[in-house]
């Protein structure tokens, strides 16, 4: 049997992802302050290697390099994100001129390129003064973030068509704040919750600020994934139904409906009921950013079963992420699900039905580490993309897709020892040559303007 061709209709919109600290690298470089990165990366064995975003891909000084090199791809659209601390070194305060003037020539050289600028305002690298003042626990920064929105909106509503206030406020509340495993490195466990409310007001008054300012076509990056209880026991049902709640709905819901999943707005500090008019405020799209499924049964109290990314989980947890046999892998380990992919996004139109904006698809991709002859990088994307066209054809209003990554780069507490890109880059000379997935992801945009 052989596969259809795979092509999308002449309107999809196409692009890749990357974020600030993974490639931009000069991080004292141009005014711009320390991030919560820089520090967590200089804590000993916070990061596999001691490996750190000092220099990463260089894009700060290659950035035109890596612009050609996405006009030669021929995507439409460019999901990047701005450096906070480049912004505003310490997180308030006026904008610092050098940072604004970076991304004045990035942008200026995505549109010359005929490539659309869609950058993200915030990709997990918070000032360190704002977190030394309580970071994301505090529910200040939603003041000091609306204020950024504004510097942004002011210097490059007049040239940016599509934006995105947060990425995956999941990940950075969970592994940020709960475990540990990502910068800042706290271990709040559930103590770590106002952490997601706070990003998700940062959110709502991002997307009201930057609407202020003249920028339209707004939306959110968030992480989802199916949780698949690991057996039909009722304990493992339930732990499966908990974690679920908190990686997926505790994040969509408050943004979408407008309330939290029953109970959990009870956690959440502050005028909770004022703050959802303000997290609900309409967006133009959702971004779902999506990688794998997750197998989740009730605790054991076994550790070698309780493990995400590699990153222990504390014990007494009321649930157990398990390893999900029975796929293939990739390299990080996780598994290779198209099905899951399809089934997430069938969820969110069943959940959310007219409520559900138009869908991007802000990032997919997989850490392959084979250099350039990268042929089962492509056999991911073919059948991640095959399910996506499938949910199309069945009604779902997804516009467009976003390949995370565009280059190898900086893969937070892995390091650099998970590859992402569609371009190879080698750490020491800084060269990028196009793997074998760059050449098909430019003959599948170039069918599918057919
Ligand atoms: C994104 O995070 C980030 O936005 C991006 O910066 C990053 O480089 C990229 O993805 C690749 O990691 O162990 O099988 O249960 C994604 C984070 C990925 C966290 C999937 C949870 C569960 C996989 N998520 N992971 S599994």
């Amino acid at each position: 049997m052989t596969a259809e061709p795979l092509a999308f209709g002449p309107d999809f919109r196409w692009g890749v992802s990357t974020s600030a600290y993974q490639i931009e690298g000069a991080v004292t470089e141009g005014g711009r302050g320390p991030s919560t990165w820089d520090t967590f990366c200089a804590e000993p064995g916070r990061v596999l290697d001691g490996d750190t975003g000092a220099v990463a891909c260089d894009h700060y000084y290659r950035y035109a390099e890596d612009v050609a090199l996405m006009r030669d791809l021929g995507v439409d659209v460019y999901r990047f994100s701005f450096s906070w601390p480049r912004i505003q070194p310490s997180g308030a305060g006026p904008a610092n001129a050098a940072g604004l003037d970076f991304y004045d020539r990035l942008i200026d050289s995505l549109l010359a390129a005929g490539i659309q600028p869609a950058p993200t305002l915030f990709h997990w690298d918070t000032p360190q003064a704002l977190e030394d003042a309580g970071g994301w626990t505090s529910r200040d920064i939603t003041s000091r973030f609306a204020d950024y929105a504004t510097i942004l909106a002011g210097r490059f509503a007049d040239r940016v068509p599509m934006w995105m206030t947060i990425n995956e406020p999941v990940v950075l509340t969970l592994l940020g704040y709960a475990v540990g495993g990502h910068a800042p490195g706290r271990s709040l466990g559930f103590e770590a919750l106002p952490v997601a409310h706070h990003q998700l007001l940062a959110h709502g008054r991002a997307v009201q600020a930057l609407r202020a300012g003249g920028a339209s076509n707004i939306g959110i990056a968030s992480n989802h994934a199916p949780t698949w209880p690991a057996s039909d026991s009722p304990e493992d049902v339930e732990a499966a139904g908990l974690y679920d709640n908190l990686v997926n709905w505790l994040f969509a819901d408050p943004v979408l409906l407008g309330e939290y999943p029953s109970g959990m707005g009870e956690a959440m500090p502050g005028p909770v009921a004022e703050d959802l008019s303000v997290i609900s405020t309409p967006l133009d799209w959702f971004g779902l950013n999506h990688y794998a499924p997750v197998l989740v049964g009730a605790p054991t109290g076994d550790p070698d079963t309780a493990a995400t990314d590699g990153i222990p989980l504390p014990p007494g947890l009321p649930f157990e992420p398990r390893p999900l046999e029975g796929y293939p892998k990739t390299d990080f380990g996780w598994p290779v699900v198209p099905d899951a992919f399809a089934e997430i996004l069938r969820t969110f139109k069943t959940r959310y039905g007219d409520r559900l904006p138009p869908i991007y698809i802000t990032e997919n991709g997989c850490a392959i580490n084979d250099g350039v002859d990268d042929q089962r990088r492509i056999d991911y994307l073919d059948g991640y993309l095959r399910a996506l066209k499938q949910v199309i054809a069945d009604d779902i209003d997804v516009r467009g897709y976003f390949q995370w990554s565009l280059l190898d780069n900086f893969e937070w507490s892995a390091g650099y020892s998970q590859r992402f890109g569609l371009v190879h880059v080698d750490y020491k000379t800084q060269q990028r040559t196009p793997k074998a997935s760059y050449h098909w992801y430019r003959d599948l945009i170039t069918q599918s303007r057919k």
